[in-house]
């Protein structure tokens, strides 16, 4: 048994305000017993100066243990078998990336534009003022991630077969997270961090390794990964249960995801398309909605308000914001990848794909590019000369019309949300190595001729530029603002060491 206790002091002495200083300690615990049982109890206790002085520290404790079943009497007959563990474990992590050295204090800032003004009536002259430019909150803690895991490694057929296999559930609770402040503290006001949500992440993660050979000189290495996930916040805070966030960029009237118990994070919501308006009988025979027409938005509705102004659950006739709805979410339900890698005698290739399954994309671009009106004549996307029309009605596309109103191109709806699964080739790469005899006759150690080429094939149903969206958890995530897609590069070249 050995017992290590490490003790990591980091201070810095540097005077900028912006700096956060940690202090850390932790100790760790390893035991193994006759290379067949193991156990890890680490403890730390981790401190920030971001955090006031009665939630600095945060104490995280966390455990393992395995047990290598190849190792017992009774395995031991157990040809095809190489090697099998089981293991599992419970930990605690903190986190505090988000939350800034100011978060903790109320600060005041001066600007010309922001805080000056003209006070004594002089017309050529501004006294300077002061403004809030951050609330200050003292009760912000360490976000805490619990994790559990059980699983397996199992080593098969003289390591051919490498497979391991884990189930995984992680808490997140006191999520860090600074919501929008009302405009009477003052729009330039930077808002706190606090400790608001709880969220669950659920998975099954896979890993197949094989390898082997097809004859003498023709071997391979294949690795299969996959994860299966899913994500929902638990808690919100006692007081709401919802909150809702738009990217920067967004341009609707509305905005288009909503963190709310019982979703996943960030899902999109907003009013559901139930088709587009094909005649003016059905426009006068729909629920009332603002700005209907035909070849325009047609949108269910599902819900309606009461005089209180609270949602009752039946359809009442006429759509408002009562009827908006989730409309999908940007966490993939699965993941995966696959590395195949071929050696023939002196030449190698290798690829790697993956893919993405069950994520939605909020595709924001297509406001610019499918509608006349939000910049006018700027949309030209593909799309515009298939939109509805009298000539083309089984269009999904509305009508190409200079009218900007609700059944237009205003609100967040499930027309802009779209599969974002695809599958894609990350890399492609062949190379040849010289063979010793070349070597010794050119004197080198070691020479290599490859070519590579990176995202060389994407498969997806995706209208947008690339799928890879990615983005911020609590502001953009799965939203394509018109990012700029991956671009394929090749590459070739040739590696000589003396
Ligand atoms: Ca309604």
């Amino acid at each position: 048994m050995t017992l290590n206790t490490v003790s990591n002091r980091n201070v810095s002495s540097f005077l900028d305000p912006n700096l956060k200083n940690y202090f850390s300690m932790f100790g760790r615990v390893h035991y193994s017993l006759m290379d067949k049982y193991y156990a890890t109890a680490v403890v730390r206790r981790d401190g920030v100066s971001s955090f006031g002085p009665d939630t600095r520290y945060g104490v995280f404790p966390g455990f393992s243990a395995a047990w290598r079943v190849s190792g017992e009497e009774f395995m031991s007959d157990v040809r095809w078998l190489n090697d099998l563990k089981i293991r599992g474990g419970w930990g605690q992590m903190g986190n505090e990336l988000p939350v800034t050295q100011g978060n903790q204090y109320s600060l005041f800032a001066s600007t010309l534009g922001g805080s000056a003004y003209d006070i004594n009536g002089s017309g050529s002259s501004v006294a300077n003022g002061f403004y809030q430019s951050q609330v200050g909150f003292l009760g912000t803690k360490w976000e805490v991630s619990t994790t559990s895991n059980v699983g397996f490694e199992a080593l098969l057929w003289n390591g051919k077969l490498d497979v391991i296999v884990d189930l995984w559930q992680k808490k997140t609770s006191d999520l860090l997270f600074n919501p929008a402040l009302p405009n009477v503290v003052g729009s330039f006001a930077t808002a706190p961090f606090k400790n608001l949500a709880e969220m669950e992440n659920k998975g099954i993660d896979l890993q197949l390794i094989n390898k082997g050979k097809f004859s003498s000189n023709v071997g391979y290495e294949l690795t299969l990964t996959g994860s299966f996930l899913k994500n929902e916040i638990v808690k919100i805070d006692e007081s709401i249960n919802y909150f809702d966030v738009s990217p920067a960029s967004n341009r609707l009237a509305g905005t288009m995801v909503r963190n709310q118990v019982g979703q996943s994070i960030s899902a999109f919501f907003g009013y559901q398309v139930a088709g587009i308006f094909q005649s003016a009988s059905e426009v006068a025979s729909a629920p009332t909605q603002e700005g209907a027409g035909v070849g325009r938005f047609r949108y269910a509705d599902l819900d309606g308000y009461d005089e209180n102004g609270r949602l009752t659950g039946v359809p009442d006739g006429k759509i408002d914001a009562a009827d908006r709805t989730f409309i999908g979410s940007p966490v993939p339900k699965f993941t995966g990848g696959l590395n195949f890698k071929v050696t023939v005698g002196q030449f190698d290739a290798e690829t790697y794909v993956y893919t993405f399954v069950g994520n939605k994309i909020f595709h924001l671009a297509k406001w610019f590019t499918d509608f006349y009106p939000s910049f006018k004549g700027a949309a030209i996307g593909a799309r515009v000369t298939e939109s509805w029309s009298t000539s083309n009605t089984g269009s999904e596309n509305p009508i190409f019309e200079d009218v900007s109103n609700f059944s237009t191109n205003t609100q967040p709806n499930s027309w802009y949300v779209e599969d974002g699964s695809y599958l894609r080739i990350q890399n492609l790469s062949i190379g040849y190595n010289l063979s010793p005899d070349m070597l010794k006759r050119l004197k080198l150690t070691r020479a290599r001729i490859f070519a590579s080429t990176n995202n060389l094939l994407t498969i997806t149903k995706y209208k947008g530029l690339d799928p890879s969206v990615g983005g911020a958890a609590d502001t953009n995530f799965g939203i394509d603002v018109g990012n700029y897609p991956i671009t394929r590069s090749v590459m070739v070249g040739v590696g000589v060491t003396f």
